[in-house]
């Protein structure tokens, strides 16, 4: 098979790394190498920034006016929209997700595209009701600056979405840096912004590792604002960069979400729920519904339910349309699905069924749809973030019992509500302690709706207006209009 070999876009130009370096991309599903992606270099990331920057502050970009970045934004999500499939299958080929998802997750989201072009001319200030005489005072919502995004492998072209379509549309310029895990599709997307007519520096797109790629493009003194979605650990390490330039920081972290089953609930419907919640890509999901938490009087009958469904899931090349489960993207994961479902068993949880690599799956990092039931939320599955097809199913007796096991977490950022009573589905949703809640539905995602979370899941809202808000920076403007010339500070009247 011949391998790809990738470059960098900076200041609208592909490029290599200054000193030539690459690194292997893997394809998850057969272990081998399909692509090589340079290995940017402090130099190529103080370039990018640079370029970022003189597009703001001074290039063609910082004259133009918000409806015309919005008509921009308009062609790049139609110049996406017609590559769609091509994009998925890259992202296929790179992470091992579903190209089912792939694709239709990139045809989506030019969707996210037009909704921020429609928003650019629609950013506004204020006139403020102000409480002294002669003075007019307005807010004015300016760009915040370059924005340094980081993105993750398990949605590369979505992540990448939810940052550059507000960030364009509030006026900034943006360095995008891809996980070296999965470096392909935003190099490929780089072709895609190359044909949309985009002022030179406007998009920079970048592959590295975190060090010291990824150290430098936070920390940067031109940097002025970071969009990062990716593991706590290493948020930790981006607030820390951060300390050089004071960018504020928004945070797109895991995840433990807890999915509620009610005695009440269509269970066919709860099932659906859960399944999409933990198999949907692989379970490499930041919203993955990892906790299913089930009344006792459905519980099992659920477990019979979902065991018999997760058996059912047909694995296989994710390129496949056949296929209803991949691989995990790295060996990494593979291994920490292995050790955390032992752990959970030698600690008095029930293996229903998975665990393990499948039968007939010898190359590749596939793992069994796993479930797992566990006594309480002591067992190490119910606790840390798997990022695999593992479900953790704990058993209530009643709603207290389950909003307390829901929020008994460090994260914060999706739950779900299977109930028929909606007295209940507004109670427990106001209770739960999390970004997202979604009730009788689970990982419905839109680019109209706020998408984030608390604690351990991060701070800061991707999608929506609130994203404006983390691309824009406030300034109040004081005007006095006193036919008087301001007064003598020091001559009391
Ligand atoms: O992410 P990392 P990894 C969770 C999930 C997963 C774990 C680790 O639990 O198992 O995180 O995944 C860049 N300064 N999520 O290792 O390390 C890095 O190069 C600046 C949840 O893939 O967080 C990559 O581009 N950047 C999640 C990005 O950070 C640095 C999605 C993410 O890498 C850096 C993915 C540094 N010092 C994983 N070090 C979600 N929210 O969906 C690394 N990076």
């Amino acid at each position: 098979m011949s391998v790809t070999d990738y470059q960098l876009y900076i200041n609208g130009e592909f490029c290599d790394a200054s000193d030539g370096s690459r690194f292997d991309s893997i394809n998850p599903s057969t272990g081998e190498v399909w692509a090589t992606a340079p290995a940017a270099t402090e130099q190529d990331v103080d370039r990018a920034v640079k370029a970022a920057h003189h597009a703001m502050f001074e290039g063609e970009w910082s004259k133009m006016t918000a409806t015309q970045r919005g008509h921009l934004l308009f062609k790049l999500a139609d110049a996406v929209a017609e590559v769609a499939q091509d994009l998925g299958s890259i992202e296929t080929t790179d992470s091992g997700k579903l190209a089912a998802e792939t694709r239709g997750q990139s045809a989506y989201v030019a969707d996210y595209y037009r909704y921020y072009g429609g928003m650019a001319d629609k950013i506004q200030g204020d006139v403020l009701p102000i409480d002294k005489p002669d003075m007019h005072v307005y807010t004015r919502r300016e760009p915040i600056g370059v924005v340094a995004a980081i993105v993750p492998w398990n949605a590369e072209m979505f992540l990448t979405a939810t940052k550059v379509g507000p960030a364009l549309a509030a006026g900034c310029a943006v360095v995008i840096k891809a996980s070296e895990i999965a470096p392909a599709p935003i190099l490929e997307f780089a072709k895609v912004v190359d044909q949309v007519g985009f002022p030179p520096g406007v998009i920079n797109l970048i592959t590295g590792f975190g060090e010291p790629c990824g150290r430098i493009l936070t920390s940067h003194k031109q940097v002025s604002k970071v969009a990062f979605t990716g593991g706590a650990d290493t948020a930790r390490h981006v607030i820390a960069n951060t300390a050089n330039n004071f960018a504020p920081v928004s945070l797109e972290l895991g995840g433990k979400s807890p999915l509620v089953i009610f005695d009440d609930a269509d269970l066919e419907g709860a099932v659906n729920g859960a399944v999409a919640g933990n198999f949907g890509a692989s379970g490499q999901s930041c919203v993955a519904g990892s906790r299913v938490i089930v009344q006792a009087g459905v519980y099992d009958r659920f477990i019979e339910m979902v065991t018999e469904r997760a058996q059912a899931i047909r694995l296989g090349d994710p390129l496949d349309d056949d296929t209803q489960m991949g691989p995990l993207a790295t060996q990494v994961q593979y291994d920490r699905c292995i050790s955390v479902v032992a752990a959970s068993a030698s600690e008095g949880a029930t293996i229903h069924t998975g665990g393990k690599r499948p039968d007939g799956f010898e190359t590749g990092w596939y793992f069994e749809p796993t479930v797992i039931a566990c006594p309480d939320q002591t067992i190490t599955s119910t606790r840390v973030e798997l990022f695999g097809p593992v479900m953790s199913v704990l058993k209530f007796e009643n709603e207290e019992d389950a909003i307390g096991l829901a929020n008994d977490t460090e994260f914060g950022l999706g739950a779900g509500i299977f109930t028929n009573n909606l007295a209940r589905a507004h109670r427990v949703s106001e209770k739960i302690h999390s970004g997202i809640v979604w009730v009788n539905t689970y990982r419905a995602i839109s680019p109209i709706a706020p998408f984030g979370g608390f604690g351990n899941s991060g701070y800061g809202r991707e999608a929506g207006v609130d994203a404006i808000h983390e691309f824009t920076r406030t300034k109040t403007v004081w005007i006095n209009t006193s036919p008087e010339p301001m007064a003598n500070p020091f001559v009391m009247r």
